[in-house]
């Protein structure tokens, strides 16, 4: 009789370590459909979960190369870090930008307006390694939350809801030094 009910606690323990391990992978099978809800492993990489964003949705992917001192290095220097949309025009009013980072140090989003005559990338650097960002229409820079916060974290993602007017937009990662490596990239809005 005790026997029989230590192996039924042995038993139950197993059914439970079972139980759990199947909950997991049904948790991580969710998020990974609302991370990347087309399939397309554009976002493949990111650890968390965007909501459901209103208007067209622009994708944008942060990279760079190497690790956090080679990132550094490139920043002071310039080169090796991209930023880059999945579309390059979208219809004016409510936009969203679901911004990832498949880079190895934090990243951010912000949108600033491109003047007519005026190049992407060819903003003035401060000293500060940064440009100056008067006139932002808004930014992502929130780990797996919406808005401005402390960077994206390496792997996850931050998103923003905006209302944007026809123009040209320079899309940009004003961490220091990350613009003059390359974080920017042009969005033209009809
Ligand atoms: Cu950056």
């Amino acid at each position: 009789m005790k026997t029989l009910s230590r192996r039924g606690q042995v038993i139950l323990g197993i059914a439970a370590v079972i139980l759990l391990t199947a909950l997991s992978l049904v948790a991580v099978g969710v998020v990974g459909n609302l991370v990347n809800p087309g399939g397309s492993g554009f976002l493949s990489r990111a650890r968390c979960a965007a909501p459901n964003l209103p208007g067209p949705v622009v994708s944008v992917s942060l990279t760079n190369m190497g690790g956090p001192m080679m990132g550094r290095r490139n920043g002071m220097m310039g080169g090796a870090m991209r930023m880059t949309a999945d579309r390059s025009t979208v219809a004016h009013g409510t936009v969203s930008f679901l911004v990832t980072n498949a880079g190895t140090i934090s990243h951010e989003l912000a949108i600033l307006p491109l003047p007519a005559d005026q190049v992407p990338g060819t903003r003035p650097i401060g000293g500060d390694a940064k440009i100056d960002e008067a006139g932002s229409l808004g930014e992502a820079s929130s780990t797996c939350a919406e808005g401005t916060g402390q960077g994206i974290l390496p792997g996850a993602s931050g998103w923003v809801t905006i209302t944007l007017p026809p123009g040209r937009y320079e899309l940009v990662c004003n961490l220091p030094g990350h613009y003059a490596a390359g974080m920017y990239t042009q969005l033209t809005v009809t």
